[in-house]
């Protein structure tokens, strides 16, 4: 399949989704919706792929938001299917069997951010800016950017953010808890792939379970989340990755994670 407003690339194992509508500031609309959402279907099915990275293209803009012409043509009901579609993609994000990186290259506003918060963590370059400032417009983020950044930096930071929708730039999103690391802009994809080529190494059931524990465990009371991360546990010991991992350990070599599911 070819995509006009997505890049989709595959390299050694890690897939990069590149927002591509540079002259919109690669803004969010219903086409990119679509080829998003087939992209990672594709990777949801390739199990070569350990890693996902998106990024933007060009050099102002990670995502600057729902593109905001297409929106203000929307009716009401249009716009509520909208909202309840990009929920829907970056819930698929959430729920990728395989870690997802955010590497936000400058701009991240309103879908941008709620984009780069439905990934499990954060790089940023120096020049990035998040915020959402869909208040601004006299609206509300409406991707589930309320949703992940209060459970991210607390009720109290989001509803802040949210109620001013003022931007904030890296440091401050560092301060906060919202990204894991600034790096300067011209090394920002190498950053990325050194942290996405660790974890590429690491074994696909492993990784999983990892995540879901994480994602599943941190919903729930500590008592729940230990008998999650136990049933995850149990996952991990039967796979043939695990058998690896701990002969390798024993035989003093390094181990090659096949990511079998039995
Ligand atoms: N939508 C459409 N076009 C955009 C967007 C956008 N979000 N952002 C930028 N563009 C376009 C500009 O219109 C401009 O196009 P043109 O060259 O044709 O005039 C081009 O990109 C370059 O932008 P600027 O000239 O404005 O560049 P600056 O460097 O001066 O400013 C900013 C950059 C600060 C990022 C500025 O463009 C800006 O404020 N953009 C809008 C940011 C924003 O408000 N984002 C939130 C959008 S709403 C949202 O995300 C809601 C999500 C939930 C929706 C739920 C569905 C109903």
């Amino acid at each position: 399949m070819s995509f006009e407003n997505i890049i989709f690339k595959i390299e050694n194992n890690i897939a990069t989704i590149l927002f591509n509508r540079p002259k919109a500031l690669n803004a969010l609309n219903n086409a990119l919706f679509d080829e998003l959402d087939s992209a990672l279907d594709m990777v949801e099915k390739n199990t070569d792929i350990r890693v996902l990275i998106l990024t933007g293209t060009g050099e102002k803009a990670f995502v600057a938001g729902a593109d905001i012409s297409e929106l203000s043509n929307m009716n009401p009901l249009q716009a509520k299917f909208f909202s309840r579609k990009g929920q829907k993609i970056f819930s698929k994000i959430e729920a990728l069997p395989i870690p997802a990186i955010a590497a936000v290259n400058g701009f991240a506003l309103g879908g941008g951010s709620e984009a780069a918060l439905a990934c499990d963590f954060i790089y940023a370059s120096e020049k990035a800016i998040f915020g959402l400032p869909e208040i601004t417009l006299g609206l509300i983020p409406g991707f589930g950017g309320t949703q992940r950044l209060a459970r991210l930096v607390g009720n109290n930071l989001a509803k802040e953010l949210v109620f001013t929708g003022k931007n904030i730039k890296a440091d401050k999103a560092l301060e906060y808890g919202i990204i894991n690391k600034i790096c300067a802009h011209e090394n920002l994809m190498d950053e990325v792939l050194k942290t996405a080529n660790l974890i590429a190494a690491k074994g696909r059931v492993a990784l999983r379970a990892a995540k879901e524990v994480i994602q599943n465990g941190t919903a729930v009371d500590l008592e729940t989340g230990c008998r999650i991360e136990n049933d995850g546990f149990g996952i991990a010991m039967v796979s043939e990755d695990a058998k690896e991992g701990t002969s390798a350990f024993l035989e003093k070599r390094k181990p090659v994670f096949k990511g079998q599911l039995n």
